[in-house]
């Protein structure tokens, strides 16, 4: 077992972080590589630097965490614990030397050991655990709380294997296994002293008490350990480190002899997941409910693990007086994967401290509190009751008690309303009965949040509005947020110090301050600066492009990023279609007027989504064809970067005049990509949708390119019936372009191989309106265009964007879940 994620030798403690200087940090540098790794200054790789300088950070990390824990400790702290099956950290080496201040010294420290510390940084892997936004949004949200110095701990998942590595092969996406791990990672701390044990399967006795009352013993069929992995989380300033907590599993070499004696489970037993397989692999899908039992195995195998620590740590404090419970803890659920943990809480409270229920439900329903990502039905959670009954089957029959206990609210509230219980019940009934994990979550929370306005509202009026009627105020918003330091003080280093030239350096805490940037928006020496330092990301990001695609840009031309997952309702396609027909008019009029663009993607598809995978070899035979057709590539470039994550979203961003937000009303929860691409000055083409609308009212409209139909407007047309063939029949250009990716233009001798695409916007019904928001798009990127090709008007609106994205600082987000839900006060770590 790998318990060595930090082997380091610890030097006595002398400086503070702040006085360390270069040659201390070369000194730890060079100790980590000879004693540490036994190498020495001449034998060393980058991935050796790599690992000595993060071991040298680490020292120092450890430090402030051993410091921080004990404050917490002694302060007897309220703290919040955020439960996500995801965390897309990416890389860490960058983000702790930023946050601990010592990026510089380091720097020069490697120099005069003649090593570039951007070198070192690229040895780093992904640390991909996460899909995308959500686990993304994680990250970004402990970043804050351990700068806004508040209590708090990361519970997720340690995958052996985060998210896929991607390949395409002749444009098509080949899915490789991440191995983030292989070679160590030097940031996390096995824990081994912190294990926990969790059970699965089994049966449940129903008992009697010592006064007649009923009890209920779940024997297990199995048992699984969890073992902790810590991985500290540096806040902005280095003064309070707080821990990501991530449980990996194992077998804990237990034998059941009550269930092997109960006769006839043995061959059961044969078919229970393996315990080792529990924390293997990240699932990939993105807003799909998967459905399968290693997945569900997965949640409550991290639930029960956090909360026994959870529980573990509250009564070193408070023995077995529960009374302060919820006051000490609140337990965040980054959407419903986390749910399960209600009904364990509950289970642990009324089987184990043997709690009366309505004692036990009050602690829970002051403890719990719920984020909703999503209003997509395929994404909403549910999980056939067999399979609960199967995995945990005490966990079913206590949300059987909750579902009933609530029922009879419900039906206090509207008395003899049938329709209204089925709709509100956590359990669906129908061929196969479902438990519907999003009204566990609202049942079980005391607070309930959307994250963004547009979205809070949706999720009131559309998904929960009668629970809005049961439980007026319960029902929230938090628009989400991104962390300055990742997204902009240190993937645009460039821009960073330009803006700290104008404002001071205490920006990436004080985001609002960027205001301070509008006052030079129409000084034509900043927008020379301002728009001097894209270009110069540029030429980075076209060199990247380069090595990784062969395919060259020049920086003179508008590069329009649309990076995200791949999902129809976020429309890839249609930004393709749109493609098509500038290559379409460049073809008909070669002296088509436009500036030059190359537009780029980055996005994966999750492996069993076809129609994502058919869109991703769209783009790439697309842009083959452009890339190589000498009539147009001068103007027109398209270009899909393989393995989008969180590092290459870092190179992309600071390089992007055009950000692509182009998501069909409605159904985008907020998005983030959004704001960092806003923040580094790329100007939106989007609709009316997520956190756009808050985006929009920020920058002014006169900053945005707004386009396309409106939530109530899709609503409607969607009520009236939508009929995509409207579209197909009467513009010429449409149809010319679905009827293209028929031929064999794109893939030359095999014709049909696009087609699926078409069918979808056809006979597929459109499902996400592309063709009717067509026309729509495409005159906004004219504006665009145009626009662009006014130097000092672009400058302007680019500048505007950075400077008004303040609200979307991810601190501005912790600091609403603070007041309006945590009710959390920082803890001074000195
Ligand atoms: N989101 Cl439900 C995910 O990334 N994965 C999911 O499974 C669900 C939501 C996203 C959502 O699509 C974005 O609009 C949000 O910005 C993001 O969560 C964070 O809230």
């Amino acid at each position: 077992m790998n318990t060595t994620g930090n082997s380091a030798l610890h030097p006595q403690q002398t400086k503070a972080i702040t006085e360390l200087d270069k040659n201390d940090i070369k000194q730890a540098i060079i100790r980590h590589l000879h004693c540490s790794l036994g190498t020495d200054e001449n034998k060393a790789n980058n991935h050796a630097w790599w690992k000595a300088t993060c071991a040298a950070v680490q020292e120092q990390v450890m430090e402030r965490l051993r410091i921080t824990q004990k404050t917490h400790y002694m302060n007897d702290t309220r703290a919040v614990h955020y439960f996500s099956a995801e965390f897309l950290m990416g890389r860490l080496m960058g983000n702790n030397l930023q946050n601990l201040g010592l990026f510089d010294a380091t720097r020069q420290a490697l120099m005069e050991l003649g090593v570039e510390l951007s070198d070192v940084m690229e040895e780093e892997p992904d640390m991909a655990l996460g899909n995308g936004g959500l686990g993304r949004l994680a990250a970004c949200f402990i970043d804050s709380l351990a700068t806004l110095q508040l209590p708090a701990i990361g519970y997720g998942l340690h995958y052996e294997h985060g998210l896929f590595r991607q390949e395409i092969q002749y444009g098509a996406q080949i899915e490789r296994p991440d191995t983030w791990r292989d070679y160590g990672n030097p940031w996390e701390i096995c824990r081994p002293e912190s294990t926990q044990e969790v059970s699965l399967y089994g049966y449940v006795e129903t008992k009697y008490g010592d006064n007649g009352q009923i009890c209920k013993e779940w024997h297990p069929g199995s048992i699984v350990k969890g073992v902790p992995w810590d991985i500290p989380v540096v806040g902005y300033g280095g003064d309070t480190v707080n821990v990501l907590r991530l449980w990996e599993s194992r077998a804990s070499g237990y034998f059941n002899w009550d269930v092997f004696n109960a006769g006839g489970y043995v061959d059961a037993q044969r078919e229970n997941v393996q315990a080792e397989t529990i924390s293997k692999v990240l699932y990939p899908n993105d807003e799909t409910e998967a459905g399968k039992e290693l997945r569900l195995i997965q949640q409550y195998f991290f639930c029960a693990c956090s909360l026994k620590d959870i529980i573990r740590r509250y009564k070193r404090a408070h023995g077995d007086d529960w009374s302060r419970f919820a006051e000490q803890v609140v337990i965040q659920l980054n959407d419903t994967h986390p749910a399960i943990a209600i009904a364990e809480l509950m289970r642990i409270l009324v089987d184990r401290a043997q709690m009366d229920w309505d004692k036990a439900w009050d602690i829970c329903t002051r403890t719990f509190a719920y984020t909703n990502h999503t209003l997509l039905p395929e994404a909403l959670e549910r999980w056939p009751a067999r399979m609960l009954e199967k995995i945990l089957p005490r966990h079913l029959e206590i949300i059987y008690e909750i579902n009933h206990r609530f029922m009879a609210l419900v039906d206090k509230t509207w008395p003899g309303n049938d329709a209204v219980k089925r709709k509100l019940s956590i359990i669906e009934e129908g061929s196969e009965k479902m438990i519907r994990m999003g009204n566990l979550s609202v049942i079980g929370s005391f607070a309930v949040n959307g994250v963004a306005a547009i979205h809070s509202k949706l999720v009131k009026e559309q998904l929960f509005p009668e629970f809005d009627q049961l439980w007026p105020g319960k029902l929230t918003n938090v628009t989400n947020g991104i962390t300055p330091r990742r997204w902009l003080k240190a993937c645009n280093p460039k821009l960073s110090t330009l803006i700290s030239s104008k404002l001071g350096d205490d920006w990436p805490v004080k985001l609002d301050k960027l205001q301070g940037l509008a006052n030079f928006a129409d000084d034509a020496e900043f927008q020379r600066q301002f728009m001097q330092i894209k270009h110069e990301n540029k030429l980075a990001l076209a060199a990247e492009v380069k090595r990784l695609t062969g395919v060259e840009l020049d920086a003179g031309m508008i590069f329009d990023v649309q990076i995200k997952r791949l999902h129809e309702y976020k429309r890839q396609h249609l930004n393709l279609l749109h493609i098509m027909a500038l290559y379409r008019r460049l073809l008909e009029n070669p002296d088509y007027d436009m500036h030059p663009r190359a537009f780029l993607f980055g996005a994966k598809a999750a492996p069993g989504y076809k129609l994502a995978k058919d869109i991703i070899y769209a783009i790439n035979k697309v842009a083959d064809k452009i890339n190589n057709d000498k009539r147009v590539n001068h103007k027109l470039k398209v270009v899909f970067l393989p393995n989008y994550r969180v590092s290459l979203a870092e190179k992309m961003i600071p390089a992007a005049d055009i950000s692509e937000q182009i998501s069909t009303a409605g159904k985008e929860a907020s998005g983030t990509g959004n704001m960092k691409l806003a923040l580094n000055g790329a100007v939106t083409v989007g609709t009316l949708d997520g956190a756009n609308i808050e985006i929009a009212e920020e920058v002014g409209e006169e900053n945005i390119f707004i386009f396309g139909l409106t939530v109530e407007q899709v609503h409607k047309m969607q009520k009236a019936g939508y009929n995509p063939y409207d579209y197909y029949d009467t513009s010429r250009e449409i149809k010319a372009i679905l009827d293209w990716l028929e031929t064999d233009y794109f893939t030359p001798g095999k014709p049909g191989e696009l087609v699926s695409v078409k069918h979808s916007l056809l006979d597929g019904g459109d499902p996400y309106m592309v063709l009717a928001d067509f026309d729509a798009y495409s005159s906004a990127q004219r504006q665009a265009d145009l626009a662009y090709r006014d130097k000092a008007r672009w400058a302007r609106m680019a500048i505007f964007n950075t400077a008004r994205m303040g609200k979307f600082n991810s601190d501005r987000s912790i600091r609403d879940y603070v007041e309006k839900i945590w009710r959390l006060s920082p803890c001074k770590v000195d």
